[in-house]
């Protein structure tokens, strides 16, 4: 089904924590917090405040800065945990059990009775509380599907406001994704909301398709970051749904994902990776000279997302044997030199000619370009 609107849940301060590099401060959890803020995401979700004594300290710190964003934690299926979470000032508890066989076997060792009976015991003093509630199933893809469901359908009946299904090893693919969420879709009223892992490459395409079968909610971090190699980024996610109608995404603000990135990318002691989307360093790069020519012509020929909506600019290269004329004469004129179109096609030949025999530099073609403005004194800045 087309998707009208989405709602990003923002899990950095929590998947995010369970990244290897992560050991956020108060000081940086409120920086990101407020970034995020202003970026415009829906839901910040926090680690439980039953992790350890500075967790409970820092989400208390977080639900008091009036942020927009509605401030969620994440906890066992417990009522003890829970009650933990329910004096912090959260707008709503993500609540998330094992239900597949190895996680029941090898994790907390209780059977699907056994878990319909905690997560509605649990749900129901939520609700009491007066909060959001949120249940998933961690594992769902190896959890069979009619146990996962007769759960979800516990839960609605108790007025859960949220059921997720969580991806947690990475090993779903987008079809059953899709199929998933358009069955649970028919079996719940509640929202839906989808959490995945990116370990075999699926975790923004596993997200999107969520959302098309029907799903309200997705959790990203930012880069990323997680257990493993993590969940969607914000980035990833926020490009995906740029691409698929820029609408839906004009609510957030846009020009911060550079901002976020960096950061955590700093507070995690990562590098952002050349091919990230959107704040990788070649994302809006053009190199062959045909792209380069259309590109210069109308960007939106190799372009799906716009540089300058996210307040970056597209850099074209130039210096590589793959070049052409028309990159070159727009290089040309940023210089300032109007040289007529034969000799810059001529000098476009001599620079491919010089990079089949040595890398060069934009600085190699420059010289190209004003060696011949000397020569034919055309001047130039
Ligand atoms: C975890 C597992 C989890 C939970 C997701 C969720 C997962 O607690 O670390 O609550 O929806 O991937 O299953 O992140
Ligand atoms: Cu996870």
């Amino acid at each position: 089904m087309p998707i009208e609107q989405f709602n990003i849940i923002e899990s950095t301060l929590r998947e995010g924590e369970q990244f290897v590099g992560a050991n956020f401060t108060t000081e940086q959890k409120v920086c990101i917090a407020e970034a995020l803020d202003r970026f415009g995401v829906e839901y910040l979700e926090l680690t439980s405040p039953a992790a350890s004594p500075q967790s409970l300290e820092d989400l208390k710190v977080i639900t008091g800065l009036g942020l927009k964003a509605k401030i969620l934690t994440h906890v066992r299926c417990t009522v003890e945990d829970a009650a933990l979470a329910v004096d912090t000032g959260v707008t709503g508890i993500d609540v998330v059990i094992g239900t597949s066989s190895v996680l029941r076997k090898f994790s907390h060792g209780k059977d699907i009775p056994a878990i319909i009976a905690m997560a509605c015991e649990v749900v129901d003093y939520i609700r009491g509380q007066g909060l959001e509630v949120r249940f998933s199933t961690e594992d769902s893809f190896r959890s069979v599907p009619e146990d996962i469901l007769g759960i979800y359908e516990q839960v609605d009946k108790l007025g859960v406001t949220r059921v997720g299904i969580a991806d947690t090893v990475g090993v779903a693919t987008p079809m059953q994704v899709y199929n998933l969420v358009s069955t649970l879709r028919q079996r719940v009223k509640c929202d839906i909301e989808f959490h995945g892992h990116n370990d075999s490459g699926c975790a923004i395409a596993n997200a999107f398709c969520a959302l098309e079968a029907g799903a309200t909610h997705v959790d990203t971090s930012i880069l990323g970051i997680g257990e493993r190699n993590g969940i969607p980024s914000l980035g990833g996610l926020v490009a995906r749904m740029y691409a698929y109608d820029r609408d839906l995404v004009k609510k957030y603000n846009l020009p911060l994902i550079g901002e976020l990135d960096h950061m955590v990318a700093e507070m995690v002691g990562v590098d952002i990776p050349f091919n990230n989307y959107i704040t990788g360093i070649t994302a809006f790069t053009h190199k062959a000279g045909i792209h380069a020519k259309a590109v210069l012509n109308n960007p939106e020929t190799y372009e799906i997302l716009s540089p300058q909506d996210f307040g970056l600019t597209r850099y074209i290269s130039i210096a590589h044997r793959l070049t052409g004329w028309n990159a070159v004469k727009s290089r040309a004129e940023q210089l300032g030199l109007p040289i007529p179109d034969d000799e810059i096609k001529r000098l476009t030949g001599h620079i491919k000619e010089l990079a089949d025999r040595r890398a060069l530099t934009l600085d190699d073609v420059d010289s190209v370009l004003r060696e011949w403005a000397d020569e034919h004194g055309s001047g130039g800045a």
